[in-house]
C-alpha cells in the first residue's frame, strides 16, 4: 500500500500491473493524498460507457448459447451454481436472476433475524466455501446469514465460467418436440429472457418481445410461489408437461429438508428443479428458516446437470 501522498507511477498502476498503465498518460503521475491533493487517472465518459457496454454484450453474445443455465439465484441456485463451475470449469454456466440483487431468500435467517441454521451434514458445504459457524451439535448457525451469501456469491462470480445476468428474467422456456429420447415427446431446450423491468410491464406496454439462451440443461430454482417464484413449475402445467402442481405443503422441519434433496432430479428432459420450487411442483413440506436443504439440492442439482449434459 503506498504511503498517503506517494505520487503513483501509472507506467504500474495502482497494483503495479503493467496493463493499467496503457489507458493512461504513462508519464502521469497522480497523488493518492488523503491531505487534500487526492487525483485520479484521466477518464473520458465514453470510456466508461464503452467498458461496459463491450464487455456486456460481448457476454451476452458468447452466453446465447450455454452449457448450463441457472434460473435463479438464491442459496439453492448459488450453490448449484458453484458446485457446477468448481467441478467442470469446461462448461458455460450462465446465471439469470431476476431481482437487482442476487441471493433470494438467504441474506436473513428466520423473521427477518440474521443468524443462519444448517442442519448437518450441510454444514460440510460451509467449510467447503469458507463460512464459519458456531458448531450446535447437530445443526450449526453462522452469525448471519449475509455471512453465507455474500461468501458464496464472491466464489461463485470468481469462476471463470461463471456468468451472471441480474435484473433478467425468466419469461418462458423453449420446448421443443424430442419424440425418440423423452418419453413425454419434448425436452427442455433452452430460456426466453427479457430484463425484469420489461417483464413487469408486459401490462403496460404493446408487445415487447423477449430474447433467448439456448442450453441442454436448464436448472430451475427459482423459490416457493411468489411474485416471481416457482416459475418453471408454473409454466410445465401450462404448457402441459405437469398435470397440475403439487403446492408447498405445511412447515415440517423432519420431512421437508430430506424430501427437497431426494426430490431433486430432471423433472421433465432438460430441465432439473431445485431447492424450494420443487415443493411446489411435488407437494413437499416447507422447512421454514433452515438452509442446509437448499445446499444440498444444489449440489445435487449440479450432479444431475453434469449427467444430462455428459449424455
Ligand atoms: O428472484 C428470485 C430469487 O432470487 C429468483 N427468480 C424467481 N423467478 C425467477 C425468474 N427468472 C429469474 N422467472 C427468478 N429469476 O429465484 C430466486 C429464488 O431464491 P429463493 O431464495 O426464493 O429460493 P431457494 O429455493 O433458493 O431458497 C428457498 C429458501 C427457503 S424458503 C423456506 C420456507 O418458506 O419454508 N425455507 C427456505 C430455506
Amino acid at each position: 500500500v503506498p504511503a498517503p501522498s506517494a505520487g503513483i507511477d501509472l507506467k504500474k498502476g495502482l497494483n503495479g500491473n503493467e496493463h493499467q498503465a496503457a489507458a493512461v498518460d504513462p508519464d502521469r503521475k497522480v497523488a493518492e493524498d488523503y491531505e487534500g491533493n487526492y487525483q485520479f487517472a484521466p477518464i473520458e465518459e465514453a470510456q466508461v460507457s464503452r467498458a461496459m457496454i463491450k464487455r456486456y454484450f460481448d457476454m451476452m453474445y458468447d452466453r446465447a448459447v450455454s452449457d448450463v443455465v441457472v434460473v435463479g439465484a438464491g442459496s439453492a441456485g448459488l450453490t448449484c451454481a458453484y458446485h457446477l463451475a468448481t467441478t467442470r470449469p469446461d462448461l458455460k454456466v450462465t446465471i439469470l436472476e431476476a431481482n437487482v440483487a442476487p441471493g433470494g431468500g438467504a441474506w436473513l435467517g428466520g423473521q427477518l433475524m440474521t443468524p443462519m441454521v444448517v442442519r448437518k451434514p450441510a454444514d460440510r458445504f460451509l467449510s467447503e466455501i469458507g463460512v464459519p459457524f458456531e458448531d450446535e451439535g447437530t445443526f450449526v448457525v453462522v452469525k448471519h446469514a449475509a455471512l453465507f451469501t455474500s461468501t458464496l456469491l464472491s466464489r461463485v462470480l470468481a469462476q471463470p465460467n461463471v456468468v451472471l445476468f441480474n435484473a433478467t428474467a425468466v419469461e418462458d422456456l423453449i420446448i421443443r418436440p424430442d419424440p425418440v429420447s423423452s418419453s413425454s415427446g419434448q425436452r427442455i431446450g433452452g430460456v426466453v429472457t427479457n430484463w425484469t423491468l420489461v417483464a413487469l410491464n408486459h401490462d403496460t406496454q404493446s408487445c415487447m418481445d423477449p430474447n433467448t439462451i439456448t442450453a441442454p440443461v436448464i436448472v430451475s430454482a427459482t423459490g416457493h410461489d411468489g411474485p416471481m417464484g416457482a416459475f418453471s413449475a408454473k409454466r410445465l402445467v401450462s404448457a402441459g408437461l405437469l398435470g397440475e402442481l403439487g403446492n408447498m405443503r405445511g412447515l415440517d422441519m423432519q420431512r421437508a429438508e430430506p424430501a427437497i434433496v431426494n426430490g431433486t432430479r430432471e423433472v421433465v428432459p432438460g430441465l432439473v428443479m431445485a431447492g424450494m420450487e420443487l415443493s411446489e411442483h411435488d407437494g413437499a413440506n416447507r422447512m421454514g428458516p433452515t438452509f442446509g436443504a437448499m445446499m444440498a439440492s444444489g449440489i445435487k442439482a449440479a450432479k444431475e446437470a453434469i449427467r444430462i449434459f455428459d449424455q
